[in-house]
């Protein structure tokens, strides 16, 4: 079983690189602003109490993000029959790495391996800002990226420590062209595979 995790900074390609990914590899892609932003799309409390901390450009607090990743696996794999998760976005701080923990043991699963996006900030800047142009999120403007950026440094930046200690980090070049980025990322998953082939 392939279970990923694809990290960076805001806008470093992980959602665009996950589509990509769960499509070759037939993964259960989770991003948890996709099911925040889904949340808050629903007028439901949650989702008012989520909008708060996103449209500041804050992490939204641990326990509430832990919960809707929680139900959101239980839920989407009754649906589908997949060779593993894609975790979008999640984890975001040591804490949540740490939960995830628990939640994967679970499962009876562990994390492979995690790909970390490397992208400049000027080009993180650039693509967010070009995105708020037709997104409409609330967090695509240039006050709030600053202040996405700073949070990222702060608090998910050390999640890498968490991983690397385990031997479960990789470095990918995540700067130009979509297609190239994706065949670097495929590269580090194809040996993966290929070894645990040969390891069953
Ligand atoms: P996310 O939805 O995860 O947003 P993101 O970091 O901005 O996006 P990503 O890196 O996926 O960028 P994308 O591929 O879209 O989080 C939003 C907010 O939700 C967070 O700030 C936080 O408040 C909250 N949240 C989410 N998870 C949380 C958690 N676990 N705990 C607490 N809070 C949480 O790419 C960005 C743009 O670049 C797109 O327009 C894309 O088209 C473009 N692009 C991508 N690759 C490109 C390339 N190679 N060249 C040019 N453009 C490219």
């Amino acid at each position: 079983m392939l279970n990923i995790i694809i990290f960076g900074a805001p806008g470093s390609g992980k959602g665009t690189q996950s589509d990509l990914i769960k499509e070759k590899y037939n993964l259960l892609h989770l991003s948890t602003g996709d099911l925040l932003r889904a949340e808050i799309a629903s007028g439901s409390e949650l989702g008012k109490i989520a909008d708060s901390y996103i449209s500041k450009g804050q992490l939204v607090p641990d326990e509430m993000i832990i919960e809707i990743l929680d139900n959101a696996i239980e839920e989407k794999e009754k649906n589908g029959k997949y060779n593993g998760i894609i975790l979008d976005g999640f984890p975001r701080t040591v804490a949540q790495a740490e939960a995830l923990e628990l939640l994967i043991k679970k499962r009876n699963r562990d994390i492979t391996i995690l790909l970390d996006l490397m992208v400049e900030e000027n080009e993180l800047v650039e693509r967010l800002v070009n995105r708020g142009k037709t997104s409409g999120r609330c967090d695509d403007n240039l006050e709030t990226i600053k202040k996405r950026l700073e949070v990222y440094h702060e608090k998910t930046k050390p999640v890498n420590d968490y991983y690397k200690k385990q031997n479960k980090y990789t470095v990918i070049d995540g700067s130009g062209n979509i297609d190239n980025i994706f065949d670097r990322v495929c590269k580090v998953i194809d040996i993966i595979n290929e070894d645990e082939n040969v390891a069953s």
